[in-house]
């Protein structure tokens, strides 16, 4: 057992606190060095990681450009942020809040900047009139499942995902906390597609590119190595509409953009023309060398 921590009368920052992301987690915000953003030929300027957060972006962005939306061609710039890149100036610029997925739209006047991937996937949906139903139901059911995810997220990332796989040691009060949550969230998905052939009923929208990469990436055990201990393989609607949903095109594209682990062939580090699936993953690359 652990020993029971007694907070001091005021926290201070311990730079050694350990886990993997002490080096990058701060208690204060902004930029911390001056770093221009590179900016490509298109529109849309995209800096981002292949995170499920950042995922969500550029699998709308291939499912726009699948559906024939040429506008909505892009140039997709990796951030490190285990390097702090998200710390840079000019990324600080685009998303004050130093997180990947940021947009900076460079077809309007002034530059529009997007922040927050559930933000950024309403912006596109609206901009491009694509997977947004525009009846006022339709609508409401998919912000409903929008926004739900921007909510449930973190309890799966920040709260199950850290304590079961990043932590420095594993402690049962708060894996046991995070699994009761993420089993039932798990749940309510699974009931919620047993009836209904995408989350927010007949039509594939925004909902299902936020939900997929996170709960789709779980049941399809590419998230922590946790879906044994979560019974993935009991979520039977759920894994029905995570493998649907998995062999689209667009998604097999989108997900493997700013990748930059797991097989070669699966990592597109910079993404500026659709031939780059072809000839620019690492696999084409590093063979070049
Ligand atoms: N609510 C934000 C969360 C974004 C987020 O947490 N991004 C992580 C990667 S998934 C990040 O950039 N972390 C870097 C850091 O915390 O310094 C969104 O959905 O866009």
């Amino acid at each position: 057992m652990t020993e029971a921590y007694t907070p001091p009368k005021v926290w201070t920052w311990d730079k050694e606190n350990g886990g993997p992301f002490a080096n990058i987690n701060r208690p204060i915000a902004g930029a911390t060095h001056d770093k221009v953003l590179p900016v490509g030929e298109h529109p849309l300027q995209l800096y981002s990681l292949a995170t499920p957060n950042g995922q969500k972006v550029t699998i709308l962005l291939e499912e726009l450009l699948e559906a024939g939306v040429r506008a909505a061609d892009y140039d997709a710039w990796l951030i490190k942020i285990g390097d702090g890149n998200q710390f840079g100036s000019g990324f600080v610029e685009v998303n004050p809040n130093s997180k990947i997925p940021a947009l900076l739209d460079r077809s309007v006047s002034p530059p529009q900047r997007v922040f927050e991937s559930g933000s950024i996937l309403l912006y596109l949906a609206e901009k491009f009139g694509k997977f947004l139903p525009t009846d006022p139901a339709g609508r409401t059911e998919t912000l409903n499942w929008l926004f739900w995810q921007m909510g449930a997220g973190p309890l799966l990332g920040g709260g199950f995902g850290h304590f079961f796989a990043y932590a420095p040691e594993k402690y049962e009060y708060p894996i046991n906390r995070y699994t009761m949550e993420v089993k039932r969230q798990l749940d309510l998905l699974d009931k919620r597609l047993a009836d209904n052939e995408y989350v927010a009923g007949a039509e594939y929208t925004i909902a299902d590119i936020a939900i997929w990469p996170w709960y789709g990436g779980l049941v399809l055990g590419r998230a922590y190595g946790a879906a044994e201990f979560l019974d993935a393989g009991s979520y039977t609607n759920l894994l029905r509409w995570a493998k649907q949903i998995d062999a689209r095109p667009a998604v097999k594209r989108g997900r493997i953009v700013n990748k930059v682990n797991g097989p070669l062939e699966e990592q597109l580090h910079e993404r500026h023309d659709a031939s780059d699936f072809e000839t620019k993953t690492q696999d084409k690359l590093e063979g070049a060398a």
